[in-house]
């Protein structure tokens, strides 16, 4: 099945007990158990949910695997990823990953005796280069948040994979969603996802997913689910499937009107630098145009007069909304130096805090443009 089709159907049937053609939230935390011990599949709402499972079932196959796992938000997926290493394992991660996933490496998971280190991924010799005999895990966004930097996920697989066999690769799909970019069919082994962002799609819902391609580790991850037990609730998975239903036809849009945002603010006289992953000035587009189906709806540009001017644009716009996150039918802008990158500053991953970030979203191409020319027209 192609993707559109997959989006509709995966993971979903009509409910046995009543034809129902729409997942029933099923809320309920435990089950009436036949005999003892003798339950019908599910126990504990922790362990397993009939919702939760079809969600698991359609993320899995969207990302080409039969192995998913839907959790309460995308930094309690990411925590669980951690979860397989143990004290002494190195970490090499890309040098510009969402400023949550960098606080919980940085402030959490080094007190736990793992070792973190950050390249840039866009550059396979510098991943390369960063391998150590004890890395059991490399780290990628692509494209990146907020700098929308691009990886060659298929290169970066060889070399990691290349070089030992126990090192995994895990990708933070989130930008891209499975519409864009299929991971796990370019080599990595685990893919993870903020769910809150492109895949629920409506700024309505927080949670997370990790999708693998091993059974044995997926049964590693479901054990680590249950016993952490950052799930997510019936109704949380029922929004995301209902999000994901549209996803194709979403993400057309996004990039339509990201696209036409990104060739605008390049030729802004008051924009130094534009970063679109399918921009002909993105160094990484021909990377981009082969890997991903379009550029996404994340822009993200530096202002020439730095952080007041980023200041004065976020705070001047009428249809993009100030507020961190994104992916939602709804535009939004934010300043990530000190909004959702805060955690980064004074690290080596501090962002420029003349950045600004667009999440665009769904409204008509023009309203947007003229939203920016006036915010910008004020700097
Ligand atoms: O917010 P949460 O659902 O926990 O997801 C964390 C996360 C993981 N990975 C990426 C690439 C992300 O962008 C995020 C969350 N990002 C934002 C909230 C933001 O505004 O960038």
């Amino acid at each position: 099945m192609q993707i559109e089709t997959q989006v509709i159907h995966a993971g979903r049937s009509a409910d046995p007990a009543t034809g129902a053609v729409m997942p029933p939230i099923y809320q309920t935390s435990t089950y009436k158990q036949d005999r003892v011990g003798q339950h019908r599949g599910y126990e504990y709402s922790r362990t397993g949910n009939p919702t939760r499972a079809a969600l698991e079932a359609c993320l899995a196959a969207l990302e080409g695997s039969e192995h998913g796992l839907a959790f309460a938000s995308g930094m309690a997926a990411i925590d669980v990823v951690l979860r397989l290493l143990s004290p002494g394992d190195h970490v090499l991660a890309g040098n510009d990953v969402y400023g949550g996933t960098f606080r919980l490496f940085d402030s959490e998971f080094r007190r736990y005796g793992l070792e973190f280190t950050y390249v840039d991924t866009s550059d396979p010799a510098q991943v390369e280069s960063g391998l150590r005999p004890n890395t059991r895990m490399v780290w990628l966004e692509t494209p990146t948040n907020p700098l929308l930097n691009v990886s060659d996920i298929s290169a970066v697989a060889r070399i990691v994979h290349g070089r030992s066999s126990d090192t995994l690769l895990v990708v933070d799909n989130t930008f891209a969603t499975p519409y864009l970019q299929r991971p796990l069919e370019l080599g990595a082994d685990i893919v993870v996802h903020s769910t809150t962002k492109y895949l629920g799609g409506h700024s309505d819902v927080v949670g997370g997913a990790v999708i693998s391609r091993d059974a044995d580790i997926h049964t590693r991850l479901a054990f680590l689910q249950n016993a952490a037990g950052a799930v997510p609730g019936p109704l949380d998975c029922f929004l995301v499937l209902r999000g994901v239903q549209t996803l194709p036809v979403r993400m057309d849009r996004h990039a339509e009107n990201a696209a036409a945002i990104a060739d605008f603010l390049s030729r802004h006289p008051k924009v130094a630098v534009t970063l679109y992953p399918f921009h002909p000035s993105h160094p990484q587009a021909a990377t981009a145009r082969r890997q991903m189906r379009n550029g996404g709806g994340m822009v993200s540009f530096v202002l020439k007069n730095g952080a007041e001017a980023a200041r004065h644009v976020a705070e001047n716009t009428s249809l993009f909304t100030l507020a961190e996150s994104l992916g939602g039918v709804e535009s939004l802008i934010e300043v990530p130096a000190v909004m959702t990158h805060a955690s980064t500053a004074d690290s080596p991953l501090a962002v420029d805090p003349g950045l600004v970030r667009l999440s665009v979203g769904l409204e008509h191409a023009d309203d947007l443009l003229s939203d920016l020319e006036h915010a910008l027209s004020g700097v």
